[in-house]
């Protein structure tokens, strides 16, 4: 995880939502636009933006190491989760990836699926020197709440016995029940998962600071800067969140 953290930590700046969810669900005139968010990664001094490989190829511009998400889906299909794999390892690295990452729905009734294809894609990660990041998502009908302290606990677990270098995981909601989750991760990285935009600005902040108090290196975010009326300034208050400055 080096080229992604600093002192140990770090903020990702998320921007693979318009194959997750659609650019009518997360996109305005603005941030429809991957230069805007490349920009936006650039100078907000991200430690690491995250792309698919359509958008790398065309936007990545080198300014800050690249993960590039290795699988995604739509949300058109219904029923229980699956996201394969949709670049390869070596791909990945041709167009700069310093990382790859993967989701993993745990719980899902295809989960052995995406845990055999992100065993391939670690160890082809860590032969090749770059990072392998995992987001674990419980879900799926055996999931009824993907954000208790047990679950979210389970899913850091999962990354750290399947071998990611790190993990990016939903917010329990306090600091306390977070901690149980970087505890199970046992020394690995673990960020939290930005998710929908929160109400107000310190909503989110406030979230932030809780992973920092729980012991996590940071969080993956998109939609809660991106889609802020003030991406620049949302960025650099994220930040001090994470870096207590
Ligand atoms: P956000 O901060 O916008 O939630 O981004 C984090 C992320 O993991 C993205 O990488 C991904 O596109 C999205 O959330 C997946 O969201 P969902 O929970 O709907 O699957």
């Amino acid at each position: 995880m080096g080229p992604f953290l600093k002192e140990g930590k770090s903020v990702l700046l998320a921007y693979d939502q318009g194959l997750e969810h659609g650019p009518s669900v997360d996109f305005d005139d603005r941030n429809v636009d991957p230069r805007f968010v490349m920009e936006l990664a650039a100078k907000g001094k991200f430690n690491g933006v995250v792309f698919q490989k359509g958008v790398a190829e065309r936007f990545y511009d080198g300014r800050l190491p690249l993960i590039v998400k290795l699988n995604g889906k739509t949300s058109l299909p219904k029923g229980e989760p699956v996201s394969r794999q949709v670049c390869s390892v070596d791909h990945a690295i041709s167009i700069g990836a310093k990382g790859v990452g993967y989701t993993i729905y745990l719980g899902s009734g295809f989960e052995s699926e995406m845990f055999s294809e992100f065993g391939r894609i670690q160890e082809q990660a860590h032969q090749r020197g770059i990072a392998a990041i995992a987001w674990i998502y419980p879900r799926g009908g055996a999931v009824a709440n993907d954000s208790t302290k047990e679950v979210v606990a389970y899913a850091a677990r999962a990354g750290l016995e399947l071998g990611a270098d790190a993990v990016k995981i939903k917010y329990t909601g306090d600091p306390d029940s977070f901690s149980w989750a970087v505890r199970s991760a046992a020394g690995m990285k673990v960020f939290m998962s930005g998710g929908p935009k929160a109400p107000t600005d310190d909503a989110f902040l406030e979230q932030v600071r809780g992973v920092m108090k729980g012991g996590g290196t940071g969080v993956a975010v998109g939609r809660n800067v991106w889609q802020n009326a003030h991406p620049a300034a949302m960025a650099e208050k994220v930040r001090a969140a994470v870096f207590g400055s």
